[in-house]
């Protein structure tokens, strides 16, 4: 039997084979990445391994797909759902990009620690929106609404293994190698010609309408490894000859700790792609969509954290001058410089543990969790951040677009939010808090038991 994490990390890895193949310079991507990450492992020793082993960090990666209806949705879903992957978290593009990005996303992912430790595969999943009116007429969008509602992005027997193995946790060996090829299948790039005049007409509203609406597949968008020194990373792929995006996403570099997540890209390459003119002819042609993204995590933030985190921003946009000087300045005034602070002012989300060699003299523990963590009773580990920022995302797909494309601001969005998606997918979107949170607080509750202390935070009773 092969169980729901092996299927995970074995359909990673057969997707990263065919995206290598697809686009070899992610494979490039991927081998700088390797470099990187073991250089810094040789200078950094066992610090370097803090917020993930390098088992995990090496084949940790996370994917991007689109695709176009909450039915199509409804069934990736399923087949995330068989690799033990849930939706988690809503962001909604729609408002974080300035350009026209007609999108509302969510990221499947495993949740449990135990889960992500095995595999920590995840993808971004993108929903085109066509009744969003500040993008879409009343007539393209119900050509659109058409055009998604005769297609077939999985074929049914991958949607009835898919609904096995979700149920069942696992699938027998044979299954599993039909599950797995039809899945990988299923985001391969399509040969089959694109109707030009109608990939055109959703290219003048916006290029990512185009991506997911203009042909009768889906394909894998971005396959991206994680790396432990991001700004090392964007040098060495630069002297490579490889053209990056101008900036990196996220936080700044910057002495503390690392937060959140930073994330910085290569630009789409050229692709030939098969399009049928409207005289029927076939021709060759090329396309950009695809891009190589690469990623470094950071420590996962609490509300608190990341209110802040959104403010700085907000300060960051008022200004015009060099945004990566004045974002350092900005964090090392505002964002506490250690871990020990970012957890004392609940800033930041750790799992705490009893220190198995802590003072055996007889004494009783405190209760103050600071005083445990002074005097040695506890120790804090951080919670590696595993998910995604709506702006980041944004500023991904925005500079990845040869053109703004076109949007109708005076019109009224469309409402799309949380649990919307719940519903329309028939599944709870989590809230990525909420797991933060709760991993936090088991690992309190494990503390307070073992040292049998009614344990205090600065907040009060944990
Ligand atoms: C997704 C862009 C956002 C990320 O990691 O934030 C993204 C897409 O291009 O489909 O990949
Ligand atoms: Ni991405």
């Amino acid at each position: 039997m092969i169980s729901q994490w092996q299927l995970r990390a074995a359909f990673a890895a057969r997707l990263s084979d065919m995206y290598g193949r697809e686009v070899p310079a992610y494979t490039t991507l991927v081998d700088v990445s390797r470099e990187v990450n073991e250089d810094v492992l040789r200078a950094q020793g066992a610090d370097a391994e803090r917020l993930g082993s390098i088992g995990r960090v090496t084949a940790e990666r996370h994917g991007a797909i689109r695709v176009g209806t909450p039915a199509e949705l409804a069934q990736v879903a399923r087949v995330f759902g068989a690799l033990g992957m849930r939706p988690v978290g809503f962001y909604d593009l729609r408002e974080a990009a300035a350009s026209a990005v007609p999108v509302v996303s969510t990221a499947f992912r495993p949740v449990d620690r135990e889960e992500l430790a095995r595999n920590p595969f995840r993808v971004f999943t993108s929903m085109l929106t066509p009744a969003d009116p500040r993008f879409f007429d009343a007539d393209l969008r119900a050509r659109l609404e058409t055009f998604l509602a005769g297609r077939e992005l999985f074929p049914p027997e991958l949607l009835a293994l898919a609904d096995r193995a979700e149920a069942e946790r696992e699938l027998p060996e044979d299954d599993a190698e039909r599950f797995l090829q039809l899945a990988v299948t299923a985001f391969e790039l399509s040969t089959e010609p694109i109707d030009r005049a109608w990939y055109e007409t959703l290219e003048r509203v916006s290029a990512v309408a185009a991506d997911i609406g203009g042909v009768r597949s889906t394909h894998i968008n971005h396959l991206t490894p994680r790396v432990l020194d991001i700004d090392e990373l964007y040098r060495r792929m630069t002297e490579r000859g490889i053209e990056m995006i101008d900036t990196i996403q996220g936080p700044p570099r910057w002495k503390g700790p690392d937060l959140l997540l930073r994330q910085t890209s290569f630009r789409a390459l050229a692709e030939p792609r098969a399009l049928r003119t409207p005289d029927g002819q076939v021709t060759s042609g090329a396309l950009r969509v695809r891009f190589g993204e690469v990623e470094a995590r950071g420590i996962a933030v609490t509300r608190e954290g990341r209110a802040l985190y959104d403010r700085l921003l907000t300060l960051l946009d008022q200004q015009a001058a060099d945004r990566a000087e004045l974002a350092r300045t900005l964090w090392t005034e505002h964002v506490p410089g250690t871990e020990r602070e970012l957890a004392a002012r609940e800033l930041a989300y750790f799992t705490y543990h009893v220190v198995p060699d802590r003072p055996q003299d007889g004494s009783r523990p405190p209760q103050a969790l600071d005083d445990l963590l002074a005097q040695g009773w506890v120790r804090a580990e951080p919670i590696v951040y595993e998910d995604f920022l709506p702006r980041s995302a944004a500023g991904i797909f925005q500079s990845n677009l040869s053109d703004a494309g076109s949007r109708d601001n005076e019109q009224q969005g469309a409402a799309y939010d949380s649990d919307w998606l719940s519903g329309a997918i028939g599944r709870e979107v989590l809230d990525p808090f909420a797991l933060y949170e709760r991993q936090q607080s088991e690992s309190l509750a494990r503390v307070a038991a073992e040292l049998d202390v009614r344990l205090t935070t600065r907040k009060g009773a944990a």
